[in-house]
């Protein structure tokens, strides 16, 4: 099978440097090379871990309370038409971040392949402690990481071309086939979107109740039989007991296994067409050495390998 592979060291959705070193540290450790050598990919990979520096413009002043508009558009517009280029020749597309605004080119990316090349529309399986759908009005914080699902669903306009105008509609999903997994930080105003657009959500208190067995089930039930999936993995969804190097931890969050599970659960699917895998900082050590970090880019492989095919036995 073909994999496209695109590494993205880009930080600027949120306010913690450190987030940009992520791809090279999962490169280091072996990743592509097992995806090639165990997994058996055909890995499209230009060799370069992209920080769009060209893109990156002098000044870029809050617009809307949001913090730097320009550079997130702008590398975020990139990166959507490197995606593409990868799933519109049929290949699984991996994106290496970065922080969770890379969404915003990565889904726009393979949401319009899908329409050109299926006729489709794809479903989005977001695993995360947080829904990341604050409209730039709603956002307490201003960070674009925040606010990926609310552009991508267009909860969320803006017609200046050079902040986010440039996403149309062969880019956008539809919040009725989003479904969110491990979620246990969601902000006032995001918990009054949910509830609106009767978003499917799953919560750290679902996977309590039911056992994540049963969330997956009910999950993958939602989307349906052979509907292109799209999965966004934020490493935060993970407990900080196995993935502390990321930029805001919240405590009581999936084991590993769990986290795997879910990667699992959507390979067997056969229909998962892109993943991210985002948010791991290895920089912010809260561990004894580098105990911290290493283990989290450790998870992050595994959730990597365990989405694209490897199995226990
Ligand atoms: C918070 C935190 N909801 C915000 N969000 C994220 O800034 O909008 N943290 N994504 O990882
Ligand atoms: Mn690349
Ligand atoms: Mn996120
Ligand atoms: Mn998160």
């Amino acid at each position: 099978d073909q994999l496209g592979v695109v590494a993205v060291g880009f930080s600027g959705g949120q306010c913690k440097p450190g987030v940009d070193a992520a791809p090279s540290a999962l490169i280091s450790s072996g990743l592509l090379t097992q995806l090639q050598e165990e997994l058996g990919y055909k890995l499209f990979h230009d060799d370069t871990v992209h920080s769009y520096k060209e893109l990156l413009p002098a000044s870029d002043p809050d617009y809307r309370g949001m913090k730097n508009p320009l550079a997130v558009s702008a590398v975020t517009k990139k990166l959507s038409e490197q995606v593409y280029a990868h799933a519109k020749e049929g290949r699984t597309v991996l994106t290496l971040g970065g922080d969770h605004s890379i969404a915003i080119g990565t889904i726009s990316g393979t949401a319009k392949a899908i329409r050109k090349r299926l006729g489709r529309e794809m479903a989005v399986i977001w695993v995360d402690a947080h829904t990341d759908i604050n409209t730039p009005e709603g956002s307490g914080s201003g960070n674009v990481h925040g606010m990926p699902v609310a552009f991508l669903s267009g909860l969320a306009k803006e017609s200046r071309e050079d902040i986010f105008g440039w996403l149309k509609d062969e880019h956008m999903i539809s919040l009725k086939k989003l479904v969110y997994i491990g979620l246990r930080d969601v902000d006032r105003a995001e918990k009054v979107i949910l509830r609106e657009n009767k978003i499917k959500a799953f919560s750290m208190h679902d996977i309590d109740r039911h056992g994540i067995g049963r969330v997956m089930e009910m999950a993958l039930g939602y989307i349906g039989n052979d509907t292109p999936i799209h999965l966004s993995f934020d490493v935060d969804a993970l407990d900080p007991t196995y993935a502390p190097s990321t930029g805001t931890p919240v405590r009581g969050g999936l084991t590993l296994r769990e986290g795997d599970f879910i990667a699992e659960c959507v390979h067997e699917t056969g229909c998962m067409v892109a993943m991210d895998l985002v948010e791991v900082n290895p920089t912010l050590e809260p561990g004894l050495n580098d105990i911290g970090a290493h283990e989290t880019v450790r998870a992050g492989c595994s959730l990597v390998r365990c989405a694209l095919g490897e199995s226990l036995l």
